[in-house]
């Protein structure tokens, strides 16, 4: 019995021992794979796919004719008279697009929602007899058609007389709770770190405005020059950088004095997941002028701001600014409806076969791939095609820095393209080839490539 005992106590000594010590090493691998991997968090992750989104500038410029109002503006000039907000989100989701933000408030302080905190607002327009609120119609267009709605609320405020002083902070998170309570679920809230050089001093309490932001709407991103969850792109041209990491350091970066060039291109060695959105217009100027109705981007510009910050692992965030009628113009219309025709005729087939894991359309599932470790797609036949998408498991992390792709012409392989970035989405235009296989070479990478999703395609004629 003493003899069982001891040697039972023994086993189970060893077993501790064994266990704790495979308990430890599992941890330190654990920790060395986490240590210095940058990832998203779930409302970023959320986020990205949305790969279209659009801006709806509005306000008084709209009658103005300007782009920056002075705050002087009389509110008896806004009178959209047949503002149908219902006309507007149906043709975004017509034209594929996942969110909407409405400028609540523009630089010049008018406020499109019947604000407690001023009477410069719609309450005292003529539009609805004072009784209207545009950011409430948005809101449930949206929820209608199933679009995701966020919000613009300027900082810079030229018409509030407490712009400038502390008190001004108060007022400005007060319209901020505003909208955060009175709207349904928001899913994006645009701090525009714009200001006129002749604009008073005034120190924006961010911290506070973030707080705000993610005490009432938890599951919004928050977009400024730097972040917190989403950075400007640098320019408003539409260009996300060839090279674009999701990763930034924001440290030192404030919104309106951060690098544009550093913005567009992000940082492999970034410490921060703050991926970058390209906000640019369907026109020459965020808001709407008659002047420009013969200056709408056409459907193949659209198609290729798409490929320059979607296929840029960015997010597009295009502006089509509602009209004096309060209505989307005709020719916005159009070239939406047939920009979404040529993406849906391109993307609608993906040539590659035989790989599930890299075609489901899930990120979770992946093929973890090392710096130089050839990957052959097969196409199954001979087949023409002149557009690729490559795609990273961002949940873990962006580690592509640098690749190729080849294909094979019947005896050698072929260079077809090279690329940086990839991130949540890389789509790649060369001319057309004919081959029944492609190769794939990462250069470059943070660490092991988790690589998500291949597509080879054959371009719409329209595009
Ligand atoms: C800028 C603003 O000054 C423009 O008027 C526009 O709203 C653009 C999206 O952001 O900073």
């Amino acid at each position: 019995m003493l003899s069982y005992f001891t040697f039972n106590g023994m086993n189970r000594f060893l077993c501790t021992v064994v266990c704790t010590l495979l308990l430890l090493s599992s941890f330190v691998c654990y920790a060395q794979e986490k240590k210095g991997v940058v990832q998203p968090t779930p409302r970023q992750l959320a986020w990205q796919p949305l790969e279209t989104t659009a801006f709806l500038h509005f306000t008084v410029n709209t009658f103005t004719d300007k782009e920056w109002g002075d705050g002087t503006e009389s509110p008896a000039i806004f009178n959209p008279t047949k503002l149908d907000a219902r006309q507007w989100i149906k043709a975004l989701k017509e034209a594929g697009f996942k969110m909407a933000i409405i400028t609540a408030k523009h630089h010049d302080g008018f406020c499109l929602w019947p604000s407690k905190m001023t009477n410069h607002s719609v309450k005292s327009s003529p539009w609805k007899n004072g009784k209207g609120d545009v950011v409430k119609e948005v809101a449930d267009a949206c929820r209608e058609f199933g679009l995701k709605f966020g919000v613009y609320l300027s900082p810079w405020d030229r018409h509030e007389p407490r712009y400038g002083t502390a008190a001004y902070n108060d007022f400005y998170k007060s319209q901020l709770r505003e909208l955060l309570t009175n709207y349904g679920p928001i899913s994006e809230v645009w701090f525009d770190g714009a200001k006129g050089e002749n604009a008073k001093d005034m120190t924006y309490d961010f911290a506070g405005y973030w707080a705000l932001v993610r005490q009432l709407q938890p599951n919004a991103v928050m977009f400024s020059d730097a972040g917190p969850d989403v950075r400007w792109v640098g320019n408003e041209a539409g260009n996300a950088g060839e090279t674009c990491w999701s990763t930034i350091n924001t440290e030192g970066l404030a919104p309106g004095k951060a690098d544009p060039g550093y913005l567009n291109r992000g940082d492999a060695t970034g410490r921060q997941w703050v991926p970058a959105e390209t906000d640019v217009s369907i026109r020459p100027g965020w808001f709407y002028h008659p002047s420009e109705d013969s200056k709408v981007r056409s459907a193949q510009n659209l198609v290729n701001l798409y490929y320059q910050s979607a296929g840029r692992n960015s997010l597009l965030l295009l502006n089509v600014p509602p009209n004096r009628d309060g209505l989307l113009s005709e020719p916005d219309i159009a070239s939406l409806r047939e920009f979404r025709r040529i993406l849906d005729e391109t993307f609608k087939q993906n040539l590659v076969g035989g790989q599930p894991s890299l075609t489901d359309k899930k990120l979770t599932t992946f093929t973890t791939l090392s710096a130089n470790q050839p990957l052959v797609i097969s196409l199954g036949a001979e087949k023409s095609f002149d557009r690729m998408a490559i795609q990273e498991n961002i949940a873990n992390g962006q580690r592509i820095a640098s690749g190729r792709v080849e294909y094979w012409d019947g005896s050698n392989w072929k260079p077809l393209q090279t690329f940086t970035t990839v991130g949540y989405k890389r789509l790649l235009r060369f001319p057309a080839v004919t081959s029944s296989k492609l190769r794939l070479l990462i250069s470059n990478a943070n660490g092991p490539v988790q690589l998500a999703e291949i597509g080879v395609y054959k371009a719409s004629s329209g595009e």
